[in-house]
């Protein structure tokens, strides 16, 4: 029996996943197979063609979505975020590196039984750099692809070795072996900054202050932010995510010159957002009581990247500026949604 051509997204009922599900049903170009631990809401639910609920260890149930799909590309999101990977960080690694490197495994085995390479498109993360102190931070600016890349938290690690992972499938799978295999993975990584969507509210991730700042606010909530106000580091849009996703999957792989790319769109502090919001919800009750842990966190990660490599070879640019994407995207939809949560 033919194998249907599908996109594969793992980790589907995540904040990301909920955006680029959206965004790729809306396009209504591809069919969709979805991986998660946990059964996606049924208004996304009922945008893909086939959802499978379980892990992306789970050798028997990949070997079944490959029996039943043909793939072509995969949107591999599923992970535990930073703050949660601190707490458990064994699981962490399980998910965030055993996960990825059954992937990549599936996506070569999916690549040799269809002859053409599939598009591994990975998320990484501002997580897998490492500044070491406050001045060198300051001093650095927007920092390089290849500056600092010394993370110092389970999950900038588990970022950082899965790009290393995905560039040796794709450019030295077994070139070294008795039996030399060609490579069949295309793999492509963004190092997304902290993420803010209007759709979803976030979990266990350390860049969440901003988004649960916001939601909280319009759920009427009292917020206490738990970095200080001077803490710094790049947020986008998730709209703006999600379309950098599908510009880098759908680069020419002659034009791509690296295989993981910084993208940035606003930087703003805590209390920059704080003030944006109070405009917004002028009533919210937002304070500032700092978790240690979690700014120590924050504090290794820049202030701001250089994107000039990904606007150069795929042409990303962001749509929402720090101002656009309050009073634009978020406080709009954020407001329809809470008003019709009654
Ligand atoms: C996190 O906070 O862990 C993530 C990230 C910046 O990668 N949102």
């Amino acid at each position: 029996m033919m194998r249907k051509p599908v996109v594969l997204i793992t980790g589907a009922g995540g904040e990301i996943g909920h955006g680029l599900i959206t965004r790729l049903a809306a396009s209504g170009r591809q069919r969709l197979v979805t991986l998660d631990l946990t059964r996606l809401e049924p208004e996304i639910g009922r945008l893909v063609t086939r959802e499978f609920t379980g892990s992306i260890l789970d050798q028997a149930l990949l070997e079944r979505i490959l029996a039943e799909f043909e793939i072509d590309l995969v949107f591999h999101l599923a992970a535990l975020l930073s703050t949660r990977s601190e707490f458990t960080p064994v699981m962490a690694h399980q998910v965030n590196v055993e996960g990825t490197l059954t992937l990549l495994e599936f996506a070569q085995k999916e690549g040799e039984s269809h002859g053409r390479p599939v598009i591994f498109v990975y998320p990484s993360s501002i997580a897998a750099y490492g500044l070491p102190d406050a001045e060198t931070r300051a001093a650095a600016g927007r920092v390089h692809e290849d500056q600092f890349t010394q993370p110092t938290t389970m999950y900038g690690c588990n970022k950082l070795y899965c790009e290393l992972l995905g560039t040796y499938y794709a450019r030295h799978y077994k070139q070294l072996s008795a039996a030399p295999a060609a490579s069949r993975v295309d793999f492509r990584a963004i190092r997304f900054p902290g993420l803010i969507s209007a759709a979803t509210a976030p979990s266990g991730g350390t860049s969440d202050y901003a988004p649960e700042m916001i939601h909280a606010a319009a759920r009427g909530e009292p917020y206490d932010c738990f970095v200080r106000p001077d803490t710094r580091i790049p947020f986008m849009a998730m709209p703006d995510a999600v379309e950098a996703l599908l510009k880098l999957a759908a680069a020419p792989r002659w034009q791509l010159t690296r295989t993981a790319y910084n993208i940035g769109a606003f930087n703003p502090s805590a209390e920059d957002i704080r003030a944006k919001v109070l405009q917004a919800f002028p009533d919210a009750a937002i304070g500032f009581e700092v978790d240690h842990k979690r700014q120590g966190i924050v504090d290794s990660w820049p202030e701001d990247v250089d994107d000039g490599a990904a606007r150069a070879d795929w042409h990303f640019d962001p749509s929402f500026d720090f101002a656009r994407a309050f009073d634009e995207y978020l406080m709009p939809a954020i407001r329809a949604r809470y008003a019709s949560a009654g």
